[in-house]
């Protein structure tokens, strides 16, 4: 009796196990397909990856991480001197194309809340990415806030005067230029200067910040993604 449970559990566990190894196959592949499409500039394939992924199910913000993961591998290519700025180019016109097909998706995913608030985001002076940015601000959005996008290029004294316009609970700051972090530092001193900082909370994000630089140059917070771009901003406003 002990004997046939013992080996009923054990076939069970053995499904178990196969069931999760395949499961686990399944997203590696996926993984791969498209981390390798989006490196390899495979427009076509990067598409039907995400399509794929979209019946399948996956989590939006899955599929997000997958192609930036991609992106990163065009970025050490661009470092090595191996892709030059066309092939940027043509990595951001797929991911914005690919970014067309999640969107709805993602949309669906906000994190609903009672809690609203008013969000000014951009993209800082002299940096023009802005496909994290938009990212975000989809988050954002689909969870209830009121953003308002200035765009990229955002000069410190424009995110001054959208203060005053539009009296923003927060403020987003994206940069991935490691140049673009004195123009975010230049915002944050001259909302001290116009005695606007108590007014607002400071989130920033983009690949050229971490904790401690957010820490340094005076903002409240640091987003590493969507995800914590959102929960943050909802803690700011509890
Ligand atoms: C695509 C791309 C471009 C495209 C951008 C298109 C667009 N519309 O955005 C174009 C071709 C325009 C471009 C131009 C340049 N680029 Co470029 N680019 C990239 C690349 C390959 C991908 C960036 C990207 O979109 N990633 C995907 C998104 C989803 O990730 P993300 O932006 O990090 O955003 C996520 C998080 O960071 C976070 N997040 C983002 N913003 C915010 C904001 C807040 C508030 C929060 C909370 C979170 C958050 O959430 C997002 C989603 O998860 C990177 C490589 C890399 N490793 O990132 C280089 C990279 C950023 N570029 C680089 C360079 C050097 C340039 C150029 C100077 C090249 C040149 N010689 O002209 C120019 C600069 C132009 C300018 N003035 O800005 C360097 C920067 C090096 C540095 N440390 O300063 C990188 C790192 C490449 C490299 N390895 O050298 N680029």
């Amino acid at each position: 009796m002990l004997v046939s449970k013992f080996f009923r559990n054990r076939e069970i566990s053995k499904c178990f196990i196969i069931g999760i190894t395949y499961k686990l196959k399944k997203v590696i592949t996926m993984v791969s397909e498209l981390v390798d499409a989006m490196a390899k500039l495979e427009r076509s394939s990067v598409l039907e990856n995400v399509e794929k992924e979209i019946k399948r199910g996956t989590d939006p913000l899955e599929i997000i991480e997958q192609l930036s993961q991609g992106l990163r591998i065009v970025g050490e290519l661009y470092d090595k001197k191996e892709y030059f700025l066309a092939e940027l180019i043509t990595a951001g016109d797929i991911f914005q194309n690919a970014f067309q097909e999640i969107k709805p998706v993602l949309e669906k995913k906000g994190l609903k809340t009672k809690i609203k608030g008013k969000i000014v985001i951009g993209t800082v002076r002299g940096d023009l990415h802005d496909i994290g940015k938009n990212i975000v601000t989809t988050m954002l959005v689909s969870s209830g806030f009121y953003v308002e996008d200035l765009g990229v290029d955002v000069p410190p004294e424009r995110f001054i005067e959208a203060v005053r316009q539009i009296n923003p609970d927060i403020i987003a700051m994206s940069a991935l230029l490691t140049v673009a972090l004195d123009a975010a530092k230049e915002t944050i001193n001259l909302l001290k200067k116009n005695n606007l900082r108590n007014k607002v909370k400071i989130i920033v994000g983009g690949a050229a910040f971490n904790e401690d630089i957010a820490k340094k140059l005076g903002a409240d917070a640091y987003g590493k993604d969507p995800l914590e771009a959102v929960k943050t901003c909802q803690k700011f406003l509890e």
